[in-house]
């Protein structure tokens, strides 16, 4: 089924000059790439995208960093997207993603992991919609 998700290159692969890199893979797995924008999150914004995530310990860290630099944007449409975006990035650990996945590409840390994507259809949408109106989408 053709699906949409929504995917971030996150500050970390910005400031190593890797979103290049990144958006070849991103076209060589087959992706149809849309909506692609640059911003640079406030931390408030940071803290309500990752909202899911507020009681966790990592939280505040986290959001300092996505809000840190700029990130790119976009939503990648595919057959099962939201699953094949995850195998392509890896798992959240670079330290424990197979080889040649994104985050063990250029992934630093489990925190400054490179890049984002949904985890499921319920939450692709809402990450979706927390970024493009209606009419973007
Ligand atoms: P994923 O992005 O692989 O779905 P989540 O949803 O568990 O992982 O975590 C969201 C983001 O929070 C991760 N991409 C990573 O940047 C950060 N994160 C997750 N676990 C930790 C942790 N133990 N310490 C610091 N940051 C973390």
């Amino acid at each position: 089924m053709v699906e949409k998700t929504l995917a971030i290159i996150k500050p970390d692969a910005i400031k190593k000059k890797v979103a290049g890199k990144i958006i070849q893979r991103i076209e060589d797995e087959g992706f149809k790439i849309s909506g692609l924008r640059m911003l640079h999150l406030t931390k408030e914004e940071a803290k309500g995208f990752y909202v899911i995530h507020k009681d966790k310990k990592f939280y505040e860290s986290l959001t300092d960093f996505m809000s840190s630099g700029e990130i790119m944007i976009m939503i990648l449409e595919r057959e099962d997207a939201i699953s094949h975006w995850r195998q392509v990035m890896g798992v959240t650990d670079p330290a424990l993603a197979d080889p040649g996945t994104l985050r063990q590409i250029f992934g630093f840390s489990i925190e400054r992991n490179a890049v984002h994507g949904s985890d499921s259809p319920t939450t692709a949408e809402w990450e979706i919609n927390y970024f493009y109106k209606k009419e973007e989408q």
